[in-house]
């Protein structure tokens, strides 16, 4: 459970940490568990429904950069998603009545991580009411040299931050933002964060030797529904359960007005439409969409 401190960290700064959510013979399994859904995979020959590989490797390399819904198709994440450690804590932030989002686990390999630019996570998927969070729970320690998270704290109650480019949604705030205010989060292996779904976060590329795995898994009120904004929003559905508590009959609806995103790409993930923003706006002869064939248009 949060103590009374964290849940108004989370309350007023969109965060609350927890050191030793997990233990260390958790910690030993679900690393195992880790080690055996990457084993075998290389970029050149991967399932990609299930893993996302570094791409800045020869084809038969081996480092994966994200196994896809854990909490979807692994026992041991499943168990841990559904856990009353977990919900316990949700529940004192969200209230009863909980869906389970999605999940995904986050690796920066060492020497060449990912980047992971600053962004509000209800940006990619407006829901009727932000009661909507994510865990953010190290495997790893997680330090300034490995890329641990970084957040902007205080800014979840303002209206989101701009995350378009000539109208078309970049996957990472374009804005003015002031980097000086934003908060490292380290922490050792087992420490969960929870984050509010619009609390701007980051975290820097890993060029050190120590590897950075994360397990991210979101909820949200059952009374905060889906804006459907297209594809995508059918694609982030899917996941979609009851985690504790009753489905709602009533949508609650957060005041004001929500930017609804418009993908120009259909990309696999916010690494590849981060990677294809920063293509756009570096390359000097590449117009808006006149990118590479790497990505395939969506309507
Ligand atoms: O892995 C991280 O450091 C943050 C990842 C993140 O924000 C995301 O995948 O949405």
């Amino acid at each position: 459970m949060l103590n009374n401190e964290q849940i108004t960290s989370y309350k007023n700064e969109g965060y609350a940490v927890q050191t030793s959510f997990l233990s260390a013979l958790d910690i030993e399994r679900l690393v195992a568990d880790v080690q055996s859904i990457c084993g075998g995979a290389t970029l050149g020959n991967h399932d990609s429904n299930r893993l996302e590989m570094e791409p800045n490797q020869a084809s038969d390399g081996s480092l994966v950069r994200r196994i896809c819904h854990p909490c979807t198709y692994y026992d041991r994440f499943i168990s841990l998603s559904e856990s009353s450690e977990l919900l316990d804590c949700v529940e004192q932030l969200l209230g009863h009545n909980v869906q389970f989002h999605y999940s995904k686990l986050n690796i920066k390999p060492p020497r060449i991580g990912s980047v992971v630019e600053w962004h509000q996570d209800l940006t990619y998927y407006p829901l009727t009411n932000n009661d909507s969070l994510a865990i953010v729970i190290y495997l790893d320690g997680a330090s300034h040299e490995n890329g641990c998270l970084q957040v902007l704290p205080g800014r979840h109650m303002l209206p989101a931050m701009d995350h378009t480019a000539s109208g078309v949604f970049q996957g990472k705030i374009t804005g003015a933002l002031d980097e000086s205010e934003s908060v490292f989060l380290e922490g050792a292996a087992g420490t969960a964060i929870f984050m509010h779904g619009m609390t701007p976060h980051a975290s820097a590329p890993n060029r050190s030797l120590k590897s950075r795995r994360t397990l991210i898994v979101s909820y949200r009120a059952a009374d905060a529904f889906p804006i459907y904004t297209g594809e995508e929003t059918n694609q982030n559905e899917a996941y979609v359960r009851l985690a504790r508590g009753e489905p709602s009959r009533m949508a609650r609806l957060t005041p004001g007005l929500i930017a609804i995103p418009r993908f120009a790409i259909r990309s696999k993930s916010l690494y590849d439409l981060q990677e294809y923003s920063r293509r756009q706006h570096t390359t000097p002869n590449d117009e808006a969409g006149n990118a590479e064939n790497l990505y395939e248009k969506s309507v």
